[in-house]
């Protein structure tokens, strides 16, 4: 018998009830009667709806595509995001595990998408901005990138299985599209779209749109963005992305996925973390968030280069950097490994640099800087953010590690 497609339509927390009760899986999961499920909206991001679903046995997080983005409803946009979302993760929690959530369900008519629900966790941005601490979860992040890219990528994979699974997430059309337009393009020109805190930001947004090194500098990253595909991106890890407990972090909303530089996905984390070092009040804030970025880049780096040695010692590696070829010159391969690390690092610091720049001074805002009270001194902070961003733009060559980076933004965030 063929399944008769149900048409699209918003579910409403009755709606949303009832499409639970009808999945007995996820009924079970929940307990209990429909009646006595508890349905509370807890839409953050920008694209979405989203209900946390609570009953007598356990609870499920529900999202939903909007035929629009969520918080401008005049913008219209195809409903294809939690398709790619369920995707990316059926592609990468066999190798991640517990460092992002489990898909229980996906409908493909109603665009739904339900995941496990997770228990005391806050959004990492809005837990840094109350001052919270999570000294392991910037490691966890670390951890995550480095085997959801490996793994995903022709250094693990046969070219066949690589394509065959990144193939798919090229047609990201739509929120690609998002993130050429927001991030790569929009801030360096006059767009409609664009805004920022006050007119004391207005000479420098000027100045960087007037600076030919950054229009060449951001042209290179349009340019690696779209034509190196090292494996498969999260594609839009910021600080809401992702979810933290005491002993528990989780990336969440893999709906941007696609096949790109794997600096990509290390740029926004370490982007955001920057922005929340220059937005902290205090010294104390200003160590923790300089210590994240260092955990999160030293993690990264090691935990990638271990998969790496260990799959072409093991000969499981796929057809880049072959294990023939290195599996009995371990010189070669740490100098591979270094030049291919150092690459990924150049890649960071640039696309931290525009994701800065980005949320300053673009279409999506990010809220740390809310936590200064006084709007002159938020400008001030947020001024110093963008022209260190600027300058790692304009001299790449100044700031060519992250621990590089990190010293220059302590220095201007103190
Ligand atoms: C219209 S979407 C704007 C932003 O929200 C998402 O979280 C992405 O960061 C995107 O750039
Ligand atoms: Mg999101």
């Amino acid at each position: 018998m063929t399944r008769s497609p149900t048409p699209y339509r918003t579910l409403d927390p009755a709606g949303i009830r009832a499409f639970l009760a009808a999945q007995p899986a996820l009924a079970t999961r929940l307990g209990g009667q429909p009646d006595a499920w508890r349905v509370r909206e807890v839409s953050d991001g920008n694209l979405n709806n989203v209900f946390l679903i609570d009953g007598p046995a356990g609870g499920v997080c529900f999202k939903q595509s909007l035929p629009h983005v969520r918080v401008d409803p005049d913008w219209k946009m195809p409903l294809d995001r939690t398709a790619f979302e369920a995707a990316y993760l059926r592609a990468v929690r066999p190798h991640v595990g517990n460092l992002t959530t489990e898909l229980l369900h996906f409908d493909p008519d109603l665009f739904v998408l339900v995941v496990e629900s997770l228990n005391g966790h806050v959004v990492l941005r809005h837990g840094l901005m109350q001052g919270g601490d999570w000294p392991k979860a910037a490691a966890a992040i670390g951890r995550f990138v480095a085997r959801a890219t490996f793994h995903t990528s022709p250094l693990a994979l046969k070219f066949e299985a690589s394509s065959a699974l990144l193939a798919p997430f090229a047609r990201n059309h739509t929120l690609t599209r998002i993130t050429v337009d927001l991030v790569l393009t929009d801030p360096y020109h006059a767009h409609p779209r664009n805004h920022w805190l006050s007119p004391e930001l207005d000479p420098i947004v000027a100045n960087l749109r007037a600076d030919p090194a950054v229009r060449r500098r951001v042209g290179q990253m349009q340019a690696r963005f779209l034509t190196c595909q090292q494996a498969l991106l999260h594609g839009d890890l910021h600080t809401g992305s992702v979810m933290v407990a005491d002993q528990d972090s989780r990336v969440i909303d893999g709906e941007f996925a696609l096949p790109g530089p794997i600096g990509f996905d290390c740029g926004l984390f370490v982007g955001n973390l920057l922005m929340h070092l220059f937005a902290t009040p205090t010294p104390e804030g200003r160590t923790r968030a300089l210590r994240d970025i260092t955990q999160f880049w030293t993690h990264f780096r090691q935990d990638f280069t271990t998969l790496w040695t260990n799959a072409v010692a093991h000969s499981h590696s796929g057809d880049a950097y072959a294990a023939p070829l290195f599996r009995d010159d371990p010189t070669s391969l740490q100098q591979v490994q270094t030049q291919f690390l150092d690459a990924i690092e150049a890649d960071t610091i640039a696309f931290a640099a525009l994701e800065i720049i980005r949320r300053l001074t673009g279409y999506a805002h990010v809220a740390d800087f809310d936590v200064i009270a006084d709007r002159t001194a938020r400008a001030a902070r947020q001024e110093a953010a963008l022209r260190l961003a600027q300058d790692l733009l304009a001299h790449p060559e100044h700031t060519s590690t992250v621990a590089a980076l990190s010293a220059r933004a302590a220095d201007r965030a103190a």
